[in-house]
């Protein structure tokens, strides 16, 4: 075969493979203008699974632990703001229930509930 095709196809093959290695999977919640204000509102992950925030309103938002609001060492996410057209994304969470708001608009609020890898009915 010829070395340019040989060279061509493995090039190919680099560029196909490089997004699925630069963008792990993670689970995405979308925020909106609208009721329920975060799609889903309700969100169940795994444990080491990232939670992606996308904010394609025109507004400014942030994605705050509720906790945050009460004790800072109780604190496990606060965003910031995240602009319009901008994400916030969290690493893999511990398991448990983490119920969030947004700052500037307490009106929207979200649960995200992350279960452990292995349920104990599988040990
Ligand atoms: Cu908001």
């Amino acid at each position: 075969m010829n070395r340019r095709i040989v060279i061509a196809i493995l090039s190919l093959g680099l560029f196909t493979a490089w997004p699925a290695i630069a963008t792990p999977p993670y689970t995405a919640i979308i925020i909106d203008s609208g009721s329920p204000y975060f799609v889903p509102k309700s969100a169940t992950v795994s444990s080491g699974t990232p939670v992606r925030w996308e904010n394609p309103t025109a507004t400014e938002h942030t994605i705050t632990h509720i906790g945050c609001l009460e004790d800072p060492t109780a604190c496990a996410f606060d965003s910031g703001i995240v602009l319009p057209n901008g994400n916030f994304t969290l690493p893999g969470l511990a398991p448990g229930r983490y119920p969030y708001l947004c700052r500037l608009h307490p009106i929207m609020y979200g649960i995200v509930t992350v279960t452990d890898s292995f349920a104990p009915s599988q040990l």
